[in-house]
Parts: structure tokens; C-alpha cells; sequence
């Protein structure tokens, strides 16, 4: 069966408590769940993994080259200011989909930028955690559709 991970980034195990407003009251293992049943219904599995340490997350990138056909990565902070997860992206030769619960351009300024979308196969935000389904059913059409070729 194909691999898909699915690597949340700091804070986000916190879903739920955190800024209910911006975030919803879906915890990780309801984001964890919807993304396992929505790949699996498509003949997927999903290893997850959260992380609030950035040398963690860059770690799982490296890994998941050899052993996932894409990553879904919800890198919260670490979006806006992270070299070593730009890097650790480009240095794989998987697709890569930055999530965002969140609408990041409607949200202060330092939110509006992303380190990583320019080595990202594309990006979902401000959809709740219905972006984290959305972004899984647009990488398996992606790898799908890249296989055919
Ligand atoms: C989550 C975070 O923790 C923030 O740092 C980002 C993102 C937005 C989200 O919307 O999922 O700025």
C-alpha cells in the first residue's frame, strides 16, 4: 500500500484548547483520523507524526523520501521563518502540501509570507481542518496523475 506522512508542526497538539476562534475545536487526533479515513478510502496509508522541534520535523522530511509517496505538512510557525524545513523540502524529490487551518492572509502581516510554499507542490489554507482532506485528496490525485505520465 502507498505511504502518504502527515507531519503537524508546533503547537498544533494543542488543537482544540488553543485559540478556539482561529483554530476550531477539532483536536490532532480528529485531523489525524479524517486525513487516515479520507487516504484510506483511496487505498492510502498514513504515518503521522507532530513535532514542536524544528531538527524533528527536518528529521521526518529526510525519512519520508525513502518510505512515503508525499508529505501533508501543517508547519505551523516554522512556515514563516524556517530555512532548514525550505532546505530539508528541496533536498527530497517528493511532493510536499503546505496545510494551514487558518487564512494566514487575513491574519497579521508576519503570517503572510511563507519560507516554504516556493518548494511546496501547492498550499491549502483557511479551510479548517477540512484543508487538511482537501490537501490529501489533491496529493493523491497529484501522484495518481504524475504515475500516469
Ligand atoms: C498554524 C500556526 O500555528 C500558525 O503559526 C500559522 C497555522 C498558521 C494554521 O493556520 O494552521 O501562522
Amino acid at each position: 500500500m502507498k505511504r502518504l506522512i502527515l507531519l503537524n508542526g508546533p503547537n498544533l497538539n494543542m488543537l482544540g484548547k488553543r485559540e478556539p476562534e482561529t483554530y476550531g475545536r477539532k483536536t490532532l487526533k480528529d485531523v489525524v483520523r479524517l486525513v487516515k479515513d479520507t487516504a484510506w478510502e483511496k487505498g492510502y496509508e498514513v504515518e503521522d507524526y507532530q513535532s514542536n522541534h524544528e531538527g524533528d520535523l527536518v528529521d521526518r522530511i529526510q525519512m519520508a523520501e525513502d518510505n512515503a509517496a508525499g508529505i501533508l505538512f501543517n508547519p505551523a510557525a516554522y512556515t514563516h521563518t524556517s530555512i532548514a524545513l525550505r532546505d530539508a523540502i528541496s533536498s527530497i524529490n517528493i511532493p510536499v502540501i503546505e496545510v494551514h487551518i487558518s487564512n494566514v492572509h487575513q491574519r497579521e502581516t508576519f503570517r503572510h509570507h511563507s519560507m516554504l510554499a516556493p518548494v511546496c507542490a501547492g498550499q491549502i489554507v483557511g479551510f479548517g481542518i477540512d484543508g487538511y482532506r482537501l490537501a490529501t485528496l489533491g496529493m493523491i490525485e497529484k501522484i495518481e496523475n504524475e504515475g500516469r505520465k
